[in-house]
């Protein structure tokens, strides 16, 4: 008799909301973890961390005292969400969200140069533009392979850059007063595509603990 699947589900620490203990908060690689989970059905428990207070046994599990980690159904602590997604996709291969090699670091400088610029105090410094000629690149990208980076299909690197995307629209509204050029239409109705999964919707944060977030990141 072929083994029933198991019904236990992982188990995945996140960070809880800023002074809002019982809600997910505003971690981009934690929600990038809870998006693979959800588009794949994957069972799983929610452990909300406070960033602030972190207990001693999330400390014993995760050294670095950094979320995600993720406990699949053997007794190991994994962190890190390049791996946690890895062993998703490989415990977990239907439906695949396996991104071709040619397309997986679509995007990658994305969330570097929004911080970048987001932190930036100097107008001059370049880093406006460099953020605008990433998101140039992605809108090219999309228009010749779109809508999602691989075409029809939702994969990990959506999943990644889902997230991130989210952060950058609304903390460089709030500090900077900036959007995203609206020339860039691609790049637009990729967002709204991804924002508007039932995945993304289950497991965002509030656009207010986003901003919370960040505030200590801009003033310093
Ligand atoms: N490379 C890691 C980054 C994880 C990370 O930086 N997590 C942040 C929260 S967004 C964290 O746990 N920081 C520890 C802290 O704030 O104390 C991943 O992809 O999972």
């Amino acid at each position: 008799m072929a083994a029933a699947a198991s019904v236990k589900p992982v188990e995945v620490c996140v960070k809880a909301a800023t002074g809002a203990p019982d809600i997910v908060g505003d971690c981009p690689f934690c929600q990038r973890v809870l998006l693979t989970l959800e588009e794949k059905k994957v069972p799983y428990e929610l452990k909300l961390i406070n960033l602030d207070n972190k207990p001693d046994w999330f400390l014993a599990i995760s050294p670095e005292g950094k979320v995600p980690v993720f406990k699949a159904n053997d007794d190991k602590w994994v962190p890190d969400s390049d791996v946690i997604t890895q062993i998703i996709e490989e415990n977990y291969p239907n439906p695949s969200l396996v991104t071709p090699q040619e397309y997986s670091s679509v995007g990658s400088k994305i969330f570097s140069s929004f911080v970048k610029f987001l932190k930036s105090k100097d107008p001059n410094d370049g880093s406006e533009q460099a953020l605008l000629d990433e998101l140039h690149a992605l809108d090219e990208h999309l228009k010749a392979h779109g809508p999602y980076v691989n075409g029809e299909n939702i994969s990990a690197v959506d999943l990644n850059l889902a997230p991130k995307l989210f952060h950058l629209e609304i903390a460089l509204d709030h500090f900077k007063g900036w959007k995203i050029p609206e020339n860039l239409t691609y790049v637009h109705a990729y967002m709204k595509l991804l924002f508007n999964r039932e995945s993304f919707i289950k497991t965002k944060a509030a656009e207010e603990h986003v901003v919370a977030g960040w505030a200590p990141k801009v003033n310093a």
